[in-house]
């Protein structure tokens, strides 16, 4: 393998370079997000002030929980009214936007090395740690703390006891498993690549295959298929694109980089005649094409990526409905291609029809600016309007200890005249009226029976004491599941993609349970948090449980992070039938109507 190209990987400046598909901005919301968690963190190490660092943190999550790329933001007045980013945050922005650096970070990064900042994902360390060992010990880095802790140097520091200090030779020690980006961060990168390869001539057609494909919640690299000519200069063209570094090429048929994020990128150059095999191969998944190529091999036949043969003679592989027709099966979504039972269901003919976004009729989980949302009820309910939906139910949070401006029995009654003085204004649109109602640590709810009684919905959700053991935080949510009124457990395993593993639960006894109360889980379409994942959403559909996919839209064009919930439902095989939210308002009613 030859090294094409040594860049950096210092981000370009956009524009700068005449290329094909240069309309897109190479500087996407990860881009920024991370550029604002750096800023905290070196400020943090450094001991700044406070509100300065909170500032970065908040507007960093604000950019991820945009739907849209602030790219195409910039300049309007939706852009000036993000809340959150003062004038300052905002020039920064418009300055990564632009050149792609920022000054401010890069005057940090002089002062505090990289290796520091990784530093503080160790267990224990925080910023007031991780100075003491940076300014007393000069420790630059992971390697540098191995070295310092097994020479017995750590230990002269206040505040690293021996407890502290076998937690972080163990950390230092279990090798880090290579990281895997949320699909929503991939897309920010595989979209604007796809359309830039699209816009080289001689290119006819492009796909974006492996795990992405599949609509897997995390992946762990990008897999390109390219149906070129002979004799396209692609990999020429690929070393203008600066999201693209460290370029190599295996033969004339592959070309492998990494992004800025360092997610690793395959390209292969297919030709038509294969298409349609390369891309049912580098789709997968591994143990999906292993069950398929034993198939073709029962039948007197050879699957590779090139096509499907008999012999030397060619069966198909232009595309892949011939490919699975020549095998005997209908096509497959690629959702469904982890061989959980797929090809039987194909051959059997019982293939479920998936869910599509247009099947929701709305969505059971919104907030607003009542609770910790940014957009007021009225905003909400035009946003859910103007995606054709039917019915929302807003959830705002319940008072509670942690949970800021969560709602009161009072303030949820006026949300409740609210809702009538606005439904009253409705046509072919109804506000259904619910909360996001905390467990408590025994199982009680924030809210109490009275209160629960008079919403439509009721949603509970685990918002603390993540480490209970799997029995007592079993029994907390089924305790909480018998409160009057309660329709949906939100988030059930409370896990944060790349952040916070799920807790621990009997997920056998919660479906059991919830099943018994007539209850439904959620599948909540946050990209971080996708939870349920589509291997328990699958075990709740296969029990007859229905699944509610709710956006949990902290403001109103996060209603479009839907589409990422009907993603994972698909992936779990879920029909319209078996979604909560499938329902017209009359059937959901009834549904949410609980026997007991
Ligand atoms: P990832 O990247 O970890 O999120 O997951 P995938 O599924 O994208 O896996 P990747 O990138 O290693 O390979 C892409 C596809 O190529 C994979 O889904 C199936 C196919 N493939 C890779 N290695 C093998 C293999 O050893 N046998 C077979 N049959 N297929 C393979
Ligand atoms: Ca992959
Ligand atoms: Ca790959």
């Amino acid at each position: 393998m030859a090294a094409i190209d040594g860049r950096d990987g210092r981000v370009t400046a956009p524009g700068s370079v005449e290329q094909p598909g240069s309309t897109d901005s190479h500087i996407h919301n990860e881009d920024v997000a991370s550029a604002f968690d750096e800023m905290a963190d070196l400020l943090d190490i450094q001991g700044e002030n406070p509100f300065r660092i909170r500032a970065y943190r908040r507007a960093a999550q604000i950019v991820r929980g945009l739907p849209q790329e602030l790219a195409r933001m910039h300049g309007t007045e939706e852009f000036d009214a993000l809340p959150g980013i003062g004038a300052d945050l905002a020039r920064k922005i418009a300055e990564l936007l632009r050149t792609g650096r920022l000054r401010a970070l890069d005057k940090l990064r002089l002062r505090v090395p990289q290796g520091v900042r990784q530093l503080l994902k160790l267990p224990s360390l925080g910023p007031v740690r991780v100075r003491a060992l940076f300014t007393a010990l000069k420790i630059r880095g992971p390697d540098d703390l191995r070295r310092a802790l097994s020479e017995g140097r750590v230990e002269k520091l206040r505040g690293f006891g021996p407890t502290i200090r076998a937690q972080l030779t163990q950390a230092l020690a279990e090798t880090p498993q290579s990281p895997r980006i949320p699909w929503s961060v991939a897309k920010q990168y595989a979209e604007p690549l796809k359309r830039f390869l699209e816009s080289i001539p001689g290119v006819s057609r492009v796909e974006i295959a492996g795990s992405y494909r599949r609509g897997r919640d995390t992946v762990g690299d990008l897999d390109v298929l390219v149906c070129a000519a002979r004799g396209t200069p692609l990999i020429a063209a690929l070393t203008r694109y600066p999201e693209l570094r460290e370029l190599t090429a295996g033969g004339e048929t592959k070309v492998s980089g990494k992004l800025r994020n360092g997610l690793q990128v395959d390209i292969r150059v297919v030709s038509s005649e294969s298409f349609g095999s390369a891309l049912h191969y580098f789709t997968g998944s591994r143990d999906h094409n292993i069950h398929v190529r034993r198939r073709a091999q029962d039948r007197g036949y050879k699957l590779s990526e090139y096509g499907l043969f008999r012999g030397r003679r060619r069966i198909a592989g232009a595309t892949e409905e011939d490919l699975f027709e020549a095998l005997g099966l209908p096509w497959i979504a690629p959702e469904l291609r982890e061989d959980r039972g797929e090809i039987e269901a194909a051959a059997g003919r019982r293939l479920p029809r998936l869910i599509e976004l247009k099947d929701l009729r709305g969505d059971l989980h919104v907030h607003t600016k009542a609770s910790d949302g940014v957009d007021p009820l009225k905003k909400m309910v035009s946003a859910a309007q103007a995606r054709g939906l039917s019915y929302i139910a807003i959830t705002d949070h319940s008072k509670h200890v942690g949970v800021t401006h969560g709602l009161d029995a009072e303030r949820l009654a006026r949300q409740a005249d609210e809702i009538d003085a606005l439904n009253a204004t409705l046509k072919g649109f109804t506000v259904l009226k619910g909360a996001e109602v905390d467990i408590l640590d025994d199982g009680k709810l924030a809210l109490a029976d009275a209160v629960l009684r008079r919403l439509d919905v009721v949603v509970i959700a685990v918002h603390s004491q993540f480490g209970l053991s799997q029995a007592r935080q079993t029994e907390r949510i089924l305790r909480a599941l018998d409160r009057p009124n309660v329709s949906i457990l939100a988030h059930p395993f409370g896990r944060l993609l790349g952040e916070r593993a799920p807790y621990e639960l009997d997920f056998e006894r919660v479906l059991k349970g919830i099943r018994e109360r007539g209850c439904c889980l959620e599948i909540n379409a946050q990209p971080l948090r996708l939870d349920l994942d589509d291997v328990h959403a699958k075990a709740a559909r296969d029990q007859g449980v229905l699944i509610a996919i709710s956006s949990d839209a902290h403001s109103a064009d996060q209603l479009a992070f839907l589409e990422n919930g009907v993603r994972q439902a698909r992936r779990a095989w879920l029909t319209r039938d078996d979604v909560l939210n499938t329902r017209p308002l009359e059937a959901l009613r009834a549904a949410l109507r609980r026997e007991r």
